[in-house]
């Protein structure tokens, strides 16, 4: 399907996902014509992507929107777009904090942020949760460098670090941290943590849905008996979460925990939602991280979690780890999360739809 239209757009790694970033208006305003666009360059809807530039796997399939900000201390407005991969649907309702990474360079990139030396601090709106997060892009001599040591699991080699904080993610979508009130709410026979620490997430013990949470992406996407049922719990929590209906929407992502066995604080299987994440979501991993710390849930129950108001909770995911630095308050509430990530410019040109 084409739409004819054509757009200037730069493509980028974002941490382990990958995308479309393209400047507000450099995408036709009607919102119907903007999707009908983004559908044809990725080449959905089709399990393959064939006529599009979409990876076959939602991970590949993702649109970075940006544009100047004119909100007093922030720099840049950042929308999100999920693309599906095997349906026509391009949705809002999620954020992602892997594409997040790419959105300080690309807004150096196309001079909507001056480089303020070496590093330079972009304060990011994100407009599907109406949060705010702070990249630290590498800018040495004023430009912007994807070359230096950071690594994150799941890309390989090393890249410059694009250290990311977010404040205040409580409730992004769901309007609370705990949606329900609850810690525990008990679905189809499963307990599970409905919360939303910038990503909404329904948090359950592997081994109650009949896995170790050890699995590889493969296994678990070949599982169809466990889809079936986590996907059964889904549609029930949804309007729970204050989500609606989730039918056909990315939102919320199952989160399977299990004990850490490689010295980290907790071990995490994630299907956002019907294919099994290769690592894990920069915002599901704040969120599964933070049901760790919420007494009498089943992440709490499985976690080992280090002592202190400063906590490093290293997340183990099929490829290795996601460490997040959560600082909490008196009350043990976690206040801002800090993480790292990389990113890397692939391509800048003209995409057609
Ligand atoms: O949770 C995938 C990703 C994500 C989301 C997804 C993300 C986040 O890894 O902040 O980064 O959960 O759909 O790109």
């Amino acid at each position: 399907m084409t739409t004819n239209l054509s757009a200037k757009c730069m493509w980028m790694r974002g941490g382990t996902s990958k995308g479309g970033y393209f400047l507000r208006d450099d995408l036709p305003a009607d919102i119907a014509t903007r999707d009908a666009f983004l559908l044809g360059v990725m080449g959905s809807p089709d399990p393959r992507q064939i006529d599009g530039l979409g990876g076959a796997d939602p991970l590949t399939s993702k649109v970075a929107v940006v544009a100047k900000s004119t909100r007093p201390g922030i720099d840049v407005d950042y929308l999100f777009l999920q693309v599906f991969v095997d349906q026509a649907i391009v949705t809002d309702a999620q954020n992602c904090g892997n594409i997040l990474a790419g959105v300080g360079p690309f807004a150096l990139e196309r001079g909507l942020v001056a480089a303020t030396g070496d590093e330079t601090r972009v304060a990011i709106f994100m407009e599907n949760t109406g949060q705010v997060a702070v990249a630290t892009v590498q800018t040495p001599g004023g430009r912007v460098t994807y070359a230096g040591d950071g690594r994150i699991d799941g890309v390989p080699g090393a890249h410059a670090p694009v250290p990311l904080e977010f404040r205040d993610t409580a409730g992004s979508s769901c309007g609370a941290l705990l949606p329900t009130g609850n810690a525990v709410d008990v679905i189809n026979g499963v307990a599970v943590t409905l919360i939303d620490n910038g990503m909404p997430c329904v948090v359950m013990k592997a081994a109650d849905v009949g896995v170790t949470g050890y699995e590889d992406r493969e296994s678990l996407d070949a599982n169809s008996e466990l889809k079936a049922r986590i996907e059964a719990i889904r549609l029930i929590v949804g309007p729970m979460m204050n989500l609606d209906d989730v039918t056909d929407k990315s939102v919320p992502k199952m989160m399977l925990v299990a004990p850490p066995k490689d010295g980290g604080a907790v071990c995490v299987r994630s299907f956002i939602p019907h294919r099994a994440h290769a690592t894990i979501g920069v915002l599901g991993a704040v969120s599964v991280a933070t049901a760790c710390l919420i007494a009498g849930s089943p992440a709490a129950e499985v976690a080992q979690i280090p002592a202190g108001p400063r906590k490093t909770l290293s997340v183990e995911h099929p490829t290795g780890e996601m460490s997040c630095v959560l600082e909490c308050d008196d009350t043990g509430a976690v206040v801002t999360a800090a993480l790292l990530r990389t990113a890397r410019k692939l391509m800048d040109g003209v995409v057609f739809g």
